[in-house]
């Protein structure tokens, strides 16, 4: 009798519509999950993580059960596990005895690297599928991508739109004449702005088991484990999608890039752990956002800029990310050295936008879009952080957080270390933005308004310190380059002013003492 057919499903493919389930039938096939050491510590993800991938992946299987398939789920505390999916699957071949192993392509260029050996390395047929879950495939991000100097997301936007045919009317144009309503958008917070709760999903006893394996095994990871909210099983994934459709969606669009200080999530769907564990399908959330415009329930503007999010944003990171690796890893174009500061695990500093960007992401494992681009990564950016030790943060705090989708945000949105292939300039911002578009600046020991010297904001001496030092590079850049008129105008005197202010201020900085960095293997 030849044996059955095993399916390998890894904690960020928690769909029954995978690649490798459809089409099987159940009495042929044998489901691998695997709990296992080397993804559980190749960073020292955020406790809630840990917490969000396990739970989720228990409850998947017994949902597989439930349903009839046989699912063979190794826990990470069971004797003789081999701490690795490929140590796993070596011994699932022995119980088993397949005749072919089934699996979906990694998401992670780590993974897949360890994949491609498996045909090698086991005596039965190894067949690796594409994850259809992306409405882009990488052969068709190539074929984007070939002979374009610069990758800019706006035009692959224009294609996915095209091709899937969401907000486009019958004749081929964007539905209400634009790609694009930043224009309405990007509004600054109204005072008191604060968006309804979004629902929080009390820990069953399935979580809390894994609640107690996290405090005890990985008691040394960054986070808080004091409150556990996140969806873990596409029931609660889609009621936490149908409170973002009905309470939120209308100011998702205008206050995008809003903060406040205290109010986590404002008006973000939060949607994206759900997403990246494949507990809710990215294009069905598109279609429902387009429906909701078509029936009048939200404006153009929020719908647009939430499905741009997905078709645009999303898949795009995900195409340059196998497009830029494995070098991406290591892109460092501006030559940036600097240790992170210690404050980015503590919470420890007087700068309010970043004490409260940290404690948010340190409470909740999650800080929204903004936080982490014009606060979080505009300081690493203006300080000259070291583009790994920046991306070993970004993949250890999130619970959303997977290579594919953090390097590319890091390295190339917020760092500018791939040089601008993904960026036309970097994401750099005085205080004078934060100010505009938060309230962190009222509760803050520093001043936005004041430029050098004691009490000025970090952000203003830093702003100039970074433009002056990568003059070289910047100044034939044509949407940044008429900055260095404003410098040449100051005069040396005020220029040093601000130079010396921003030496100052990085002096004071106290290098991160713990050992969260990212494993060496
Ligand atoms: P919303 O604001 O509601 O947006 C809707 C959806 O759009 C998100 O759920 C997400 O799936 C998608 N999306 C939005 N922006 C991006 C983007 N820039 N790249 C990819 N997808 C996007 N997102 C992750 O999923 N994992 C990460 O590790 C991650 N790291 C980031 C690092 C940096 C430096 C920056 C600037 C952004 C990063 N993002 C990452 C993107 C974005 O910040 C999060 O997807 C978003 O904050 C998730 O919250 P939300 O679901 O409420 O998003
Ligand atoms: C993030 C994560 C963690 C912490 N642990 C596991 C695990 O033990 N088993 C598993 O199958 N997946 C885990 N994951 C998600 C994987 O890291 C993710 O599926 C791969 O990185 C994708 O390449
Ligand atoms: Fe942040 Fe500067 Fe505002 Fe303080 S003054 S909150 S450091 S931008």
């Amino acid at each position: 009798m030849p044996g059955p057919v095993l399916v390998p499903i890894l904690g960020d493919q928690l769909t029954r519509d995978l690649a490798s389930l459809r089409g099987r039938t159940k009495d042929d096939t044998v489901v691998l999950m695997m709990e296992v050491w080397d993804e559980a510590t190749y960073v020292k993800h955020h406790k809630q993580k840990i917490v969000l991938v396990f739970s989720a992946m228990r409850h998947f299987a017994g949902e597989l059960e439930a349903a009839g398939w046989t699912v063979d789920y190794v826990k990470l505390g069971d004797a003789d596990n081999a701490g690795s999916f490929t140590g796993e699957l070596a011994r699932a071949i022995e119980r088993h005895a397949p005749r072919l192993v089934s699996v979906v392509e990694a998401g992670e260029w780590r993974v897949r690297e360890d994949m491609d050996q498996w045909a090698d390395k086991f005596a039965c047929e190894v067949e690796i599928l594409r994850d259809d879950r992306f409405v882009c495939s990488q052969s068709e991000f190539e074929e984007w991508a070939r002979d374009r100097k610069d990758l800019r997301m706006e035009f692959f936007y224009r294609e996915m739109r095209r091709k899937t045919g969401l907000l486009m009317t019958a004749e081929g144009k964007p539905e209400g004449g634009e790609w694009n309503y930043d224009s309405e958008n990007r509004k600054p917070p109204k005072e008191g702005l604060s968006a309804p709760e979004r629902p929080k999903f009390e820990p069953d006893a399935i979580t809390q088991e894994v609640i107690e394996l996290v405090q005890d095994r990985f008691a040394d990871h960054f986070g808080s484990l004091e409150r556990f909210e996140w969806p873990v099983t596409r029931k609660e994934a889609e009621a936490a999608a149908d409170a973002f459709f009905t309470e939120r969606i209308e100011c998702f669009g205008p206050y995008q890039d809003a903060m406040v200080a205290g109010e986590d999530d404002l008006f973000h769907s939060m949607l994206s752990t759900s997403i990246n564990l494949g507990l809710l399908d990215p294009l069905a959330l598109c279609e429902r956002a387009e429906a909701a415009w078509r029936e009048g329930k939200a404006p153009l503007n929020s719908v647009e800029g939430f499905i741009r999010q997905i078709i645009g944003w999303r898949e795009y990171v995900r195409g340059f990310y196998w497009h830029q690796m494995p070098h991406l890893q290591k892109a460092n174009a501006l030559n940036a050295q600097r240790a992170l500061p210690e404050f980015y695990w503590t919470g420890e500093t007087e700068m309010a936008c970043l004490a409260d960007c940290i404690r948010s992401t340190r409470d909740n494992a999650h800080a929204h879009h903004i936080q982490r681009l014009m606060v979080l990564g505009n300081f690493c950016l203006l300080a000259g952080i070291d583009p790994r030790a920046v991306q070993d943060w970004y993949l250890v705090v999130y619970a959303d957080a997977y290579e594919w989708v953090e390097l590319p945000n890091v390295a190339a949105m917020i760092l500018y270390a791939d040089g601008g292939r993904l960026a036309s300039k970097p994401y750099a911002a005085s205080g004078n933005y934060i100010n505009k578009m938060s309230d962190y600046c009222s509760g803050c020991t520093y001043s936005p308004h004041k430029k050098t010297g004691e009490g000025a904001c970090p952000f203003n001496p830093l702003y100039w310190h970074f433009m002056a030092r990568h003059r070289e590079r910047l100044e034939s850049n044509h949407r940044i380059g008429r900055i260095y008129a404003t410098w040449d105008r100051m005069g040396n005197e005020r220029q040093q002013a601000y130079l010396d202010s921003a030496e100052g201020f990085l002096a004071t900085l106290t290098p991160a003492q713990h050992g969260w960095a990212r494993r060496e293997n």
